[in-house]
């Protein structure tokens, strides 16, 4: 296989409900579209979702957009490789920026798989023909508000709900919604946000009552340490996400008692191929998985779906329908979910086709690199 042509497309598109963590809120998003052509003509798309702020992760859409464009797809284009998990060697010294990387991963693996003539799933070893999905709930004004939005995404039939926490917004709006909804599979997700002071780590100790299927990142990245603390303390399984970054960060999380659960995203461990050896090194650790996501558009929601098709995804995965976040999204057809089941589709590559209309009617911005010869 020989790229002979790659494009960026900065995309931007409106949120239907306004989105607040611990660290901010989003009206709308801006990703990064990645499009590789080969010799014969063929398209893959992959998807850069980072956020444009750097509080989820180091990485913004202009540093992506830099990394994409200086480093990554040079590489890539005009280079001769014959399986996707050999693409990540072509940027092998470029450091960090995984979400730059995952975005030119997964076009490369759509674009194999859809060359080879199978869905994306079975490129990637995948064996559900459908996935569970669970909903991401964001910091809503008032306690009232949050028990709406999880009614409402009960009642479309979604099987598991996480919410979002941060200090002064946890035991109060768990307590609501257990209260409201006994039975939910319900997960917390503080992204970072707390400290080790007394009061902090009380209010997530007192979490530990409320029959929750995970807390997720209480503590900062890099503080491993505080994370097996709790989970020594505590019965409900500490699930990382910003943690892990690499294999390494999870074979060092994994000797420390750090992490119950993994939360697999595309984006932070720089593609599917590392998705794919992150589900394998769980699976050896008896460490369950699910999908996390960030909020993408319908490419990287549909690299998302394929992913968690793998046997070691057992919890429901962030892959929730299109609609919940767009009102129009960029491939046909959405995403979509019918009582919180998402089927995983079986046509060669992607099984989704990029609306290219509505597509250049969303682009801010585009650049191209071609080969030379
Ligand atoms: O921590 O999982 C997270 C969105 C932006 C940044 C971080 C996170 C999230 C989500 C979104 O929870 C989940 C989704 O895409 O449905
Ligand atoms: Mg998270």
């Amino acid at each position: 296989m020989r790229v002979i042509h790659a494009s960026l497309h900065l995309v931007r598109l409106p949120l239907v409900h306004r989105f607040r963590t611990s660290s901010h809120a989003k009206d709308h998003l801006d990703h990064i579209l990645v499009r590789l052509t080969d010799e014969s003509g063929a398209t893959g798309w992959g998807e850069i979702a980072s956020a444009s702020d750097p509080f989820y992760s180091p990485e913004t859409v202009d540093t992506c957009w830099l990394v994409a464009e200086r480093y990554l797809l040079p590489s890539v284009v005009g280079a001769r490789w014959d399986d996707p998990a050999e693409v990540a060697g072509l940027w092998a010294k470029v450091r960090g920026h995984q979400f730059a990387k995952a975005g030119v991963d997964i076009a490369a693996w759509t674009l194999w798989a859809l060359s080879g003539g199978v869905s994306l799933a079975t490129a990637l070893g995948g064996t559900r023909a459908s996935v569970v999905a669970g909903v991401s709930l964001g910091i809503e004004p008032t306690v009232d508000d949050l028990l709406v939005e999880v009614g409402k995404h009960v009642d479309a039939g979604y099987p598991r709900v996480k919410l979002k926490i941060a200090p002064g917004w946890d035991v109060e709006p768990v307590r609501a919604v257990r209260a409201a909804f006994p039975d939910l599979m319900l997960h917390v997700d503080a992204n970072g946000a707390y400290g080790e002071s007394d009061d902090e780590v009380r209010a997530l100790r007192a979490l530990d009552g409320y029959g929750l299927s995970m807390i997720e990142q209480p503590f900062a990245p890099r503080n491993l340490l505080a994370h097996a603390a709790l989970q020594r303390d505590i019965e409900t399984p500490v699930c990382l996400d910003e943690s892990i970054d690499t294999l390494d960060d999870l074979r060092t999380a994994v000797v420390l008692g750090a992490l119950k659960v993994l939360n697999i995203k595309v984006s932070r461990l720089g593609g599917l191929g590392p998705a794919v050896a992150a589900h394998d090194l769980a699976a050896e650790h008896e460490i369950p998985v699910w999908c996390g996501g960030m909020h993408e558009f319908g490419v990287g929601r549909a690299a998302n779906v394929a992913l968690s098709s793998l046997p070691g995804f057992t919890l429901p995965s962030d892959v929730s329908a299109s609609d919940k976040y767009y009102e129009r999204d960029v491939v046909t057809p959405p995403i979509t979910a019918a009582a919180g089941v998402v089927e995983v589709p079986t046509g060669p590559g992607l099984g989704h086709t990029v609306d290219e209309d509505f597509l250049a009617s969303a682009t801010v911005r585009s650049a191209e690199i071609a080969a030379d010869s």
